[in-house]
């Protein structure tokens, strides 16, 4: 895939006055988005945060159409406006969901395998920021393992590690399925023109900067992303038809604890007799990594 260098906004789809949270990532992706997307894109947005900043109507942020839905069911509701659109001959007209973690990986879950597996012509975006922000930063099962979130009070953290959703999406055996981050633009919106050209079921998780919810400094969102990246905590790649590429292979690994270290969601980790948790959670970031390189070896070897 040849990369776009030219990523400044010239075509601005979103108007000023954004609802967000300052240094939240909804707003740069779908910024960048709809630049690429245009003005007659449907967006399907379930509750999350999105549904906010999405504004209401007739004030609403994007330009384009807005279709605010319940929860568990954005794949369902895009099924059906992709099925009317067809049927007044609108087939280029792209149907967008734009659902967070929560909505994704825990409660639109059966409604995103679905439309997955009956190859929906749908693009779904999910931002992945790694708990329920929208409604007071809550556990997910993309929450990441020793994250305090506030269903796990006091000197609690989440316990189990977060679902492989790439891995559960990919093997729908779907056409386009990438990562992609707000730090690393160029691949970010390669992705975007890619996933909008492909036809069926596409999607692209975002790793979603989230202030508020992650206790972090506002101005450091894009910092951080960039460092999820190079820690391989969040690696950029592809899957196509159930072939892996890694898009991204870091120069230096950097320790995970550069990444955990800026963000008070992780700071009970830093304290005294913790240490063996910031060594499992490095552990298990290195055995996803090898796994991926393994997985895109295996790819390699299926293409030859
Ligand atoms: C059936 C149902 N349960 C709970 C809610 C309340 N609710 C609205 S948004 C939200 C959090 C969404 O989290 P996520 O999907 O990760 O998106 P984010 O807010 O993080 O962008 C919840 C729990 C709801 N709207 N509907
Ligand atoms: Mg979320």
């Amino acid at each position: 895939m040849e990369p776009l260098y030219d990523f400044v906004i010239k075509d601005e789809k979103v108007y000023s006055g954004a609802l967000s949270c300052r240094g939240c990532g909804w707003s740069l992706l779908v910024r960048h988005l709809a630049s690429i997307l245009g003005e007659e894109t449907v967006y399907v947005i379930p509750a999350c945060c999105f549904s906010i900043i999405a504004g209401p109507y007739p004030m609403n942020d994007i330009k384009g159409s807005i279709v605010h839905t319940v929860f568990a069911a954005a794949p369902a509701t895009a099924t059906g406006m992709r099925a009317a659109l067809d049927r007044q001959g609108k087939k280029d007209v792209p149907v967008v969901v734009l659902a967070g973690d929560g909505g994704t990986f825990d409660i639109g879950f059966q409604s995103m395998s679905g439309a997955a597996s009956r190859g929906e012509n749908i693009l779904y975006i999910v931002n992945n920021n790694g708990a329920y922000m929208n409604t007071g930063i809550q556990t997910s099962t993309a929450t990441p393992y020793g994250a305090a979130t506030t269903t796990n009070p006091g000197e609690g953290y989440k316990k189990t590690w977060p679902k492989d959703l790439m891995g559960i999406v990919g093997a729908h055996n779907i056409p386009y399925a990438a990562t992609a981050s707000l730090a690393f633009m160029e691949d970010l919106r390669t992705k975007m023109v890619r996933a909008k050209d492909v036809k069926g079921f596409r999607l692209l998780m975002i790793d979603g900067p989230c202030p508020p919810g992650h206790k972090t400094d506002p101005a450091l969102s894009i910092s951080i992303g960039r460092l999820a990246v190079e820690t391989n905590m969040f690696p950029l790649f592809e899957i196509e038809h159930m072939k892996y590429k890694i898009n991204h292979v870091p120069e230096r690994t950097y320790p995970v604890t550069d990444c955990m270290k800026v963000q008070g969601r992780f700071k009970h980790l830093f304290k005294e007799g913790n240490e063996h948790v910031l060594e499992e959670i490095q552990e298990h970031t290195d055995h996803t990594w090898s796994r991926l390189l393994e997985m895109e070896k295996m790819s390699q070897s299926a293409i030859a």
